[in-house]
């Protein structure tokens, strides 16, 4: 192999990213996002149908693109005590975005040293850019395809987040895992007969093996998801305050994960240790204070007292009502409609006592079917296969 791609890869390495493989540009398979947008599996991500022909052609991201460079960064936080609100592992950092960049910026730097290029001949993405990310990341070999979806790691498990350089450097490309060579569009090959992830989903989410439909994911509607949470799903979130790990943390292949060096992270676990008491009284200061810099800090209040008041409802801890039913006379709707189902769920004959204030002066129509509905509607069980 050519030095200098020996080189990169020690001088990525040594920036912080467990990961690096090289997968060749080639043209993306026709069929699974289009198929995936089509059944209007993306909910409320508008974007992602903006995007689409550049995530299916990295030549419209950079023309004369020969190599993309994935790169993975473990994030595994070892044991990770939530008695309380459970957030999402990957949320408990500053915000992955921001850490993980000026590392892309120095690898540019590398890449153009090394090979003599300039800054036009590559792009860096991580997450928000328009690259199939765990696509790529398969055809490298850095993991493959699960049938939780995930780009899963031999070496990390499930917990790797992932990034891209695509370069119009032509580098020797690693080779995919050996179930996948054949393929990458088919997830779960090497999961063989286990279901874990597809089984374990709190609300069903999975319209086939490695197939999301984000309407009815956790993750999507504690995260993306700006407005009211259907009721029928909001039982299924539980303690889930940002985030859901649960199709992560069933996988068997979690069994190699292990901490790493944690160079391009900034560890928040501190805010497990939050009790829900705490998260129901933020107000618009304590909110900006507690998670600046961190990736919740885009939810805004209103969202993470929308998704607070649903984990209480889930509790059946009535010390909560007090706050709640101060939080059903929010000024935003948002929070009073999900802070009237919590109310209604915990109090059952006695909300509407606690409630009469704040329903005499409702004038919102979508807090007014709050007062109507069925608040201990449980899940649907049936997989959702909707388009
Ligand atoms: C939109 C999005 C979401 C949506 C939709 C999820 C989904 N399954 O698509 C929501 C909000 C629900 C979500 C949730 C989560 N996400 Co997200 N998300 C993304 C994002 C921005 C785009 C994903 C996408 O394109 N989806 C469309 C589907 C159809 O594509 P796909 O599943 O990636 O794979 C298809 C294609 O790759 C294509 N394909 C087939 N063959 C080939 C061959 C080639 C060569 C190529 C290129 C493509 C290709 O077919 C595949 C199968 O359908 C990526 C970042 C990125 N830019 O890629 C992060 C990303 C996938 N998310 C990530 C994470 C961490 C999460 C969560 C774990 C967060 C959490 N704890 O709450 C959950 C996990 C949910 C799950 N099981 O998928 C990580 C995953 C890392 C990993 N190891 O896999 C990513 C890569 C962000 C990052 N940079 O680290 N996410």
């Amino acid at each position: 192999m050519d030095p200098r791609q020996e080189q990169l890869r020690s001088r990525l390495t040594a920036l912080g990213f467990d990961a690096v493989r090289v997968a060749r540009m080639e043209p993306v398979p026709d069929g699974p996002l289009q198929d995936w947008l089509a059944a209007g599996r993306h909910a409320d991500m508008a974007w992602m149908e903006r995007t689409a022909a550049k995530r299916l052609d990295p030549g419209l991201v950079l023309p004369g693109a020969r190599s993309v460079i994935m790169l993975g960064v473990n994030y595994w936080p070892g044991t990770l005590r939530q008695d309380g609100p459970v957030w999402a592992r990957y949320a408990v950092h500053d915000d992955y975005h921001d850490t993980i960049k000026p590392a892309l910026v120095e690898a540019g730097r590398a890449i153009e040293e090394i090979f003599g290029v300039g800054p036009e001949a590559h792009r860096w993405y991580v997450d928000t850019g328009p690259v199939l990310e765990r696509g790529w990341a398969a055809k490298s070999g850095l993991g493959f395809a699960g049938k939780n979806a995930m780009l899963i790691s031999p070496r990390f498990g499930n917990w790797l987040f992932l990034a891209a350089i695509l370069t119009q450097v032509e580098l020797a490309a690693d080779a995919p895992l050996r179930a996948q060579r054949s393929g990458f569009a088919d997830p779960g090959l090497l999961c063989g007969k286990c279901t874990r992830c597809l089984d374990a989903c709190p609300t069903q989410a999975f319209a086939a093996p490695g197939v999301v439909d984000a309407r009815r994911c956790i993750s999507y509607l504690t995260i993306e998801h700006k407005g009211i949470i259907p009721r029928d799903l909001r039982p299924g979130i539980g303690a889930r305050i940002y985030g859901c790990d649960v199709c992560l943390e069933v996988c068997p292949w979690n069994r190699f994960a292990q901490e790493g060096r944690r160079l391009l992270l900034s560890a928040r676990f501190d805010l497990p240790r939050l009790a829900l008491a705490d998260l129901l009284a933020l107000t618009p200061e304590t909110f900006a204070a507690t998670f600046r810099k961190t990736a919740i800090k885009r939810l805004k209040l209103a969202g993470l007292l929308r998704n607070a008041c649903i984990v209480a409802g889930n509790t059946g801890d009535d010390s909560l009502l007090p706050a709640l039913a101060g939080l059903a006379r929010h000024a935003l709707p948002l929070v009073r409609a999900h802070a009237v189902w919590a109310v209604r769920r915990l109090a059952g004959k006695g909300a509407d006592k606690l409630l009469s204030e704040a329903r005499a002066a409702e004038t919102d129509a979508a807090v007014l079917a709050e007062y109507e509905g069925d608040p201990t509607l449980t899940p649907r069980t049936a997989p959702s296969s909707a388009a």
